[in-house]
C-alpha cells in the first residue's frame, strides 16, 4: 500500500471506530476526566487519555500518564466516535515532551471557533521562573479539529483542570485548580486573562484539589468539584447567584467509587432536554486506578434546584438496537444471587466482560432495547456451557413473555447458538436473560429480522 493510502486507511479506522452504548462509553482506550458539550447538535467528549507507563518515562511509573488528547462525538450517546488524536505533547511547543502531564482539559465556542484549554507541564519557566503546569489553548474551526495550538501557555495562570464558562452577558470565565480552585475572566480573544485571577472562597480547605466545572441553569450557578471528605474522591457541588461567588457548599453529585478509584472528574450537559453527569471510573484497569475510563449517567434536579444524587451504573445511558451486540454485563438490574460477571480475557480487558447465570433461577436485565418495526425472527448467542444450559429470554419483567428458549451445547469453547424467536412486540422493551437450569456464560445477545 502506497503511503497516501495506508494514511486514509489509518484515518478511516480511526473515524469508523464505534464504541457501542453503556458504560464505560469508550471502549478501545482508557479516558478519563470527561468534558463533554454539546456542539451543532451533537454531543462531543473532550477526555484525557490515559495510557500504561511506558518505559521510557522518566519519574513516577505509577502515577498518570498522558501524552494526547482524542475528541469523541456521538448523536445518541451509545454510539461513540473517535476522531482521533488533536493534540499531542511531541506537538506542542511549550510543553515538556517528556512529561506526559497532559491532563483535563476542556473545549468551548466562541465567535464560530473551538478553543480547546489543556494542561501540560512547561518546558521552560515562565517569567516568573516557575515551570510546572501551565494552561495552552489550542484553536480549530470544527469541534473534530484540526486544532492548532499557541506557542505559549496562557499568561498568569499556573494550574491544571481548566474549565470554561461563558455567561449569558457574553462574558467568558477561565476556572482552574492548583491547591484551590481559581477563577479569571478571559478577554473575547479566549487566549488571555482580563482580571486577576482570585481564589474562590467558603470551599472546603482539605481535600479539593482539582476538577472544578461550572454549569448556570435557571439562574443558579453551580460549582462542582471532586472532594476528598473521606479516603478519595467524590463529586460536590456549591451554588451561588454570581460565576465568580460567593458560593455555598449545596450537597454531594456522586459517592466515592465503589470501584475505589481514587479520582473523580465531572461534567455535565443538557441533551434532547435531559440532563447527564460524565465521569469516570476504572473499570477496565480495576488494580491501576490511573488508567481511567469515561462513564454516563442521567442527572436530576429537585424542585428548589439542588442536585439528585447520581448512583454509576453500568447500563449507563441510551437506547441499544435489539440487532446490535446487546453487553448484558452492562445490566441494569439483576437476581440477588447467583449472578457473576468477569473479563472475558484477564489480559486484555478492552475485550469486555461476560455474564456467568449459575443458579436456577438467576437473571440480569438490560433495559431500553429497540427491536424496531420490522418482524425479528432469530436471536444469536454468543456463548458457552459445560453441561447443556439453556436460558429463557423475557420481555419487560422477569416473568414476563418468553421470546426465546436458547439451549446452549455442552462444551469449553465459545459458541454462536441461534434460536427462533417468537412474539416480539415492535419498540422499545426491558430484556430479561433467565438460567433455566445449569451453569452458562454469556457475552452478548443479537437480535435478527
Ligand atoms: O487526570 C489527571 C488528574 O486526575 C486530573 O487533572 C484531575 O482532575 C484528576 O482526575
Amino acid at each position: 500500500m502506497s503511503n497516501f493510502k495506508s494514511l486514509i486507511f489509518s484515518l478511516l479506522m480511526i473515524v469508523s471506530y464505534l464504541a457501542t452504548g453503556q458504560n464505560p462509553i469508550i471502549r478501545n482506550q482508557f479516558s478519563a476526566d470527561p468534558t463533554a458539550r454539546v456542539f451543532n447538535g451533537k454531543v462531543y467528549l473532550f477526555p484525557s487519555h490515559d495510557i500504561p507507563t511506558p518505559p521510557e518515562k522518566p519519574g513516577r511509573k505509577d502515577w498518570f500518564c498522558m501524552a494526547d488528547y482524542h475528541v469523541f462525538s456521538s448523536e445518541n450517546l451509545s454510539d461513540w466516535t473517535d476522531h482521533g488524536i488533536i493534540i499531542s505533547q511531541n506537538k506542542t511547543s511549550w510543553v515538556d515532551s517528556t512529561s506526559y502531564s497532559m491532563w483535563a482539559p476542556d473545549c468551548i465556542d466562541r465567535n464560530g471557533k473551538y478553543y480547546f484549554f489543556f494542561p501540560a507541564n512547561r518546558k521552560v519557566a515562565d517569567s516568573n521562573g516557575r515551570k510546572g503546569f501551565g494552561i495552552g489553548v489550542a484553536i480549530a474551526d470544527k469541534p473534530e479539529g484540526p486544532y492548532i495550538p499557541l506557542p505559549d501557555p496562557i499568561k498568569g495562570v499556573n494550574g491544571i483542570d481548566p474549565n470554561l464558562f461563558i455567561d449569558k452577558d457574553g462574558q467568558n470565565y477561565l476556572y482552574w485548580a492548583m491547591g484551590n480552585i481559581f477563577v479569571a475572566k478571559l478577554k473575547d480573544n479566549m487566549t488571555e486573562l482580563a482580571s486577576e485571577p482570585q481564589v474562590i472562597a467558603n470551599l472546603p480547605q482539605k481535600g479539593l484539589i482539582e476538577g472544578p466545572f461550572l454549569l448556570e441553569r435557571k439562574g443558579i450557578y453551580y460549582l462542582t468539584f471532586p472532594h476528598v471528605e473521606n479516603k478519595i474522591e467524590r463529586l460536590e457541588y456549591a451554588i451561588g447567584n454570581n460565576p465568580m461567588g460567593p458560593f455555598k457548599m449545596a450537597g454531594v453529585i456522586m459517592d466515592e467509587s465503589p470501584m475505589n478509584c481514587w479520582t473523580n472528574h465531572q461534567s455535565f450537559v443538557q441533551y434532547n432536554d435531559q440532563w447527564y453527569l460524565f465521569y469516570h471510573q476504572d473499570a477496565y484497569s480495576p488494580k491501576f486506578d490511573k488508567n481511567r475510563s469515561v462513564c454516563i449517567d442521567s442527572l436530576f434536579f429537585h424542585a428548589d434546584g439542588t442536585i439528585q444524587k447520581v448512583k454509576p451504573t453500568l447500563r449507563g445511558v441510551g437506547i441499544t438496537s435489539a440487532n446490535n451486540k446487546i453487553e448484558i454485563d452492562r445490566f441494569s438490574s439483576k437476581s440477588n444471587t447467583g449472578t457473576s460477571i468477569a473479563f472475558l480475557d484477564s489480559l486484555n480487558a478492552f475485550n469486555g466482560w461476560k455474564t456467568t447465570l449459575v443458579t436456577k433461577g438467576a437473571w440480569v436485565n438490560y433495559n431500553n432495547v429497540d427491536f424496531g418495526n420490522k418482524k425479528i425472527k432469530s436471536v444469536e448467542v454468543r456463548a458457552k456451557s459445560e453441561n447443556n444450559g439453556t436460558v429463557q429470554l423475557h420481555l419487560d419483567k422477569i416473568d414476563g413473555p418468553v421470546v426465546a428458549e436458547i439451549c446452549i451445547p455442552k462444551g469449553i469453547d465459545w459458541k454462536l447458538i441461534d434460536a427462533k424467536v417468537t412474539r416480539v412486540p415492535k419498540g422499545l422493551h426491558n430484556l430479561f436473560v433467565v438460567l433455566k437450569d445449569t451453569p452458562v456464560e454469556i457475552d452478548w445477545v443479537i437480535f435478527k429480522n
